[in-house]
């Protein structure tokens, strides 16, 4: 099948699950375009069966707000008639759902029927999609989508509390390559990052307030005032200053390392030895995911879609939104003794196995197979 991936390009999830999908899917034969703003952080190779398309906005002094959605709508159309694509998949409903609706209608002028598939992934739900300033405009576009997916219950759960949406919802979880995730590799370069002695813990993020970092360095300093300690702080955004300070301030600057955004987080992972996240609202948390594959366990909050990926005593413990004192003493718990560390790092692969990527894409490719379908109908 030729199919359209839009997606943001950045660090952030969502475009990780499109970009990393997308490169799936063209293993498997079908030939994926992604098409938006910059090339997907997480996509190296071009080949036959992957294309980038740029989106570009010319800067016109008389807008105080480029038209982003006007661009990508006339290069979906573009693009979907250049290279007779026959399925479209939005990942993040704002604005690309809203877009994706556009170029539908605007191909449909011509005679060409498309299937939209929208993805939810948190944030566009959760956080600005239901501000009243875009409420209107989400809801229309959710309903509007031939297949709408979620990357979990709990998010499906918040999108019908929060929209009045016509359409089913179907969940398709995250997912992760369990073969780019080799048990072999031992190249961990750990000596660089801490001593012998010292645990490492590991923070994964694009530092905004939703990801509560004050909770993750308070967490941090009470397990470094039991057990020699260091915290990797992996990611850029606008909290990271802040959280800078705030090390400075209880004195455990030392011990803290700034890393920035990092294409290598398998590196990183695979000398850490546990991972927090103790985000105030979470669809998913597909960093965790990440970090238990490579056999690191979780110390979470208990919020969104997080209980669906970390298993409480099982892959790492998860506690209230905001008490730290329970996160850092499920922590310690988890740290102090090898053996119990060992086993929850087994737990941690174990479970996240589950959400192996040949498990999942078919799910992916049944509602593509369903909206293709209802292209004999009219959808409008
Ligand atoms: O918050 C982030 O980490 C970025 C954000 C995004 O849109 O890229 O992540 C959301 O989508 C991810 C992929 O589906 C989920 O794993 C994250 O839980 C979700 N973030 C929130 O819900 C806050």
């Amino acid at each position: 099948m030729k199919i359209a991936i839009v997606c943001y390009p950045t660090f952030g999830g969502s475009g990780v699950v499109a970009t990393e999908l997308g490169i799936a899917l063209a293993e498997r034969g079908h030939e994926v375009h992604f098409i938006t703003y910059k090339q997907p952080v997480r996509l190296d190779l071009l080949n036959n069966n992957i294309h980038f398309h740029e989106v570009n906005v010319p800067e016109y002094p008389l807008f105080r707000y480029q038209p982003y959605e006007l661009a990508l709508s006339s290069k979906l159309v573009d693009t979907i008639k250049l290279f007779g694509i026959e399925l479209l998949h939005v990942h993040y409903a704002i604005p690309h759902a809203y877009a994706g609706y556009m170029a539908k209608k605007m191909l449909l002028e011509e005679g060409i029927y498309i299937p939209m598939i929208t993805t939810l992934h948190g944030t566009d739900i959760t956080l600005v999609g239901k501000h009243p300033f875009y409420k209107p405009a989400v809801t229309f576009s959710i309903n509007k989508s031939d297949v709408v997916t979620s990357v979990s219950e709990n998010l499906k759960q918040s999108t019908l509390n929060i929209f009045d949406i016509q359409k089913e919802i179907e969940v398709i979880p995250n997912f992760i390559d369990t073969t780019k995730y080799s048990t072999e590799y031992t190249d961990c370069q750990r000596s660089l990052m801490a001593d012998d002695d010292e645990r490492i813990v590991t923070h994964i993020s694009n530092f905004r307030k939703v990801k509560h970092i004050p909770d993750v360095i308070h967490v941090f300093d009470r397990i470094q005032k039991e057990i020699p300690a260091k915290l990797i702080m992996v990611g850029e955004g606008p909290e990271k200053e802040m959280a800078e300070k705030l090390c400075d301030d209880l004195g455990i600057k030392s011990k803290v390392i700034f890393l920035g955004n990092s294409n290598e987080i398998d590196r990183i992972l695979c000398f850490s030895d546990l991972f927090l996240l103790p985000s105030k609202s979470e669809s998913f948390g597909l960093a965790a995911l990440e970090a238990m594959i490579n056999r690191v366990p979780v110390i979470s909050s208990n919020t969104g879609g997080i209980p669906e990926v970390n298993k409480q005593g099982v892959s790492g413990f998860l506690a209230d939104v905001g008490d730290v004192t329970e996160m850092a003493s499920k922590a310690l718990y988890v740290l102090k003794d090898d053996d119990i560390l060992n086993e929850f790092k087994e737990n941690a692969y174990e479970v996240a196995s589950k959400f192996d990527i040949l498990n999942i894409l078919p799910l992916y490719e049944e509602v593509y197979e369903k909206a293709y379908k209802s292209r004999f109908k009219n959808s409008y």
